[in-house]
């Protein structure tokens, strides 16, 4: 499609549909952005703009007029690919691609993306960071929060972007294709957009569909849904197992790190060396290895890069220590497993704070991953009452109500005793109460620095 010449609208005007829309601008195509969102202030959508020339915005309802004047629609991944405006659109005969479809069209170099359950943000900064100590240009994109589309105009032959993409945004890639794929683990998620599982994950595995034979895929082999799905993959898999040796790929041997292939094996790193802590991150540093790898990045630039990593904000990150209280910001718990990673993280008894937005999902292993480990849960948000339930269900009882997250914390400052420590861990999205999950860990921690 030849953008220039193209009608384009763009749906959404958060990150996603901004970025989008400059891209497009320089493209030159005619660039109408639409949100369902009446309520939202046109000027100040056109404000967020490089160049607002000529861009119209549509706000609310969605007018026939537009539909019959449009060529081509980018979706942002917050918008669901059911919703009934998308679906006015499709059945127009519009072709709609997301907005990392976009991004990939508009950009050249090599790309890794990077994609599971829990994990991949920390993977991506990490792989980030590896590729930067070893590539001139070098782009870290995507659902970590900083929109593909953003960088894909100015990148050349040698860029190396390094996506981070969620279930949403690949539900709407039509030739998107890495040149290094990951999965890092498939766990019950947006079943609210995605309904069953079975879609969940096979939006997931989008991530390889274009790619050629010889591509890889790095997977986790510990991942009882990877493994069931990898004979279906016409990819080159590259396992990662923290419980086993496998044949080709990386795996933990005691505390070191390995990758072996026909070439032999090497030691990597060792768990000891890095700053990140828990299972879960040995596993995003063993999906980190394999990609660099298959990048062509040597051992001894991996293993640097990794050793003066930092781990990302809103990740179990520590805020403060307050009468020997340690409190954490897990904010990125937005689903149950991540929560429960926290969770078992934990090496104090722990007043938890839980509840969000109401992703449609279950909270019983949740529930069952508590152990004698937390000692209260402060709840809050849409799905209190079924947490409630859930952690009733299996005679836990320690349960605090409260209505706003400020609340919340001073609850904890009250329940908490020296030895303790208070976990934000929601296991919830935050979009009930607040924008995003970055807005509501920055609340926590202003909240509890003004302890
Ligand atoms: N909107 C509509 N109609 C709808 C739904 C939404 O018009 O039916 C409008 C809203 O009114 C709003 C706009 O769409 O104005 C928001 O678009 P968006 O939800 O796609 O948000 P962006 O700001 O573009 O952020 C998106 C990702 N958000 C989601 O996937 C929900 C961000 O991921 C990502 O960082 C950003 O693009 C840059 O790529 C956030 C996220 O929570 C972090 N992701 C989920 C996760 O990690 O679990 C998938």
């Amino acid at each position: 499609m030849d953008l220039k010449e193209s009608r384009v609208l763009v749906a959404g005007s958060g990150k996603s549909g901004i970025g989008a829309a400059d891209l497009l601008k320089k493209y030159g195509a005619d660039i109408t952005i639409y949100d369902g969102n009446e309520k939202l202030n046109a000027e100040e959508i056109l404000g967020r703009l490089e160049d607002r020339a000529g861009v119209r915005i549509v706000l609310g309802a969605l007018p026939e007029e537009v539909i019959e004047t449009t060529d081509l629609m980018i979706l942002s991944p917050g918008i669901a690919i059911d919703a009934p405006f998308v679906e006015r659109v499709r059945n127009a005969g519009i072709p709609i691609w997301g907005e990392i479809e976009l991004a990939y069209v508009a950009s050249k170099g090599k790309l890794i993306a990077i994609t599971g359950t829990n994990g991949k943000t920390t993977t991506t900064a990490l792989v980030g960071e590896i590729m930067a100590a070893f590539y001139d240009k070098v782009n870290v994109v995507g659902n970590i929060g900083n929109p593909y589309t953003t960088t894909a105009y100015e990148s050349d032959d040698d860029t190396v972007t390094v996506a981070e993409v969620s279930s949403f945004q690949l539900e709407t890639i039509h030739t998107f294709r890495p040149d290094v794929s990951a999965v890092l683990n498939i766990t019950p998620d947006h079943l609210n957009r995605h309904y069953t599982m079975e879609c969940y994950t096979d939006c997931k595995m989008r991530v390889a569909m274009n790619q050629n034979p010889e591509d890889p895929v790095i997977l986790n082999y510990e991942d009882p849904i990877l493994r069931a799905y990898a004979p279906k993959l016409k990819n080159r898999i590259v396992w990662f197992s923290s419980r086993q040796k496998v044949d080709t790929g990386v795996y933990l041997d005691g505390e070191n790190i390995c990758y072996r292939d026909q070439n032999g094996e090497v030691v990597v790193t060792t768990v000891n060396d890095t700053s990140l802590v828990g299972i879960h991150n040995t596993e995003n540093i063993m999906a980190a290895v394999a990609i660099s790898i298959n990048m062509g990045v040597p051992v001894e630039v991996i293993r640097e890069a990794i050793r003066s990593f930092k781990a990302v904000a809103h990740r179990i990150e520590y805020v403060r220590t307050l009468d020997d209280v340690i409190y954490y910001n897990d904010s990125k718990g937005t689903n149950t497993d991540a929560s429960i990673k926290a969770i078992e993280a934990m090496t104090r008894p722990t007043v938890l704070i839980a509840g969000g937005y109401d992703k449609k999902v279950s909270f019983d292993s949740w529930a069952d991953a508590f152990g004698d480990q937390i000692k209260y849960l402060v709840l809050l948000g849409e799905t209190s009452q079924q947490i409630a339930e859930a952690v009733r269900k299996k005679g836990f009882e320690k349960l605090v109500f409260v209505k706003s997250l400020k609340e919340a914390v001073e609850v904890c400052r009250k329940l908490a005793e020296a030895g303790d420590a208070v976990l934000l861990s929601p296991a919830c999205a935050s979009w009930d109460m607040f924008d995003s999950y970055e807005q509501r860990g920055d609340l926590f921690k202003q909240y509890v620095n003004e302890l």
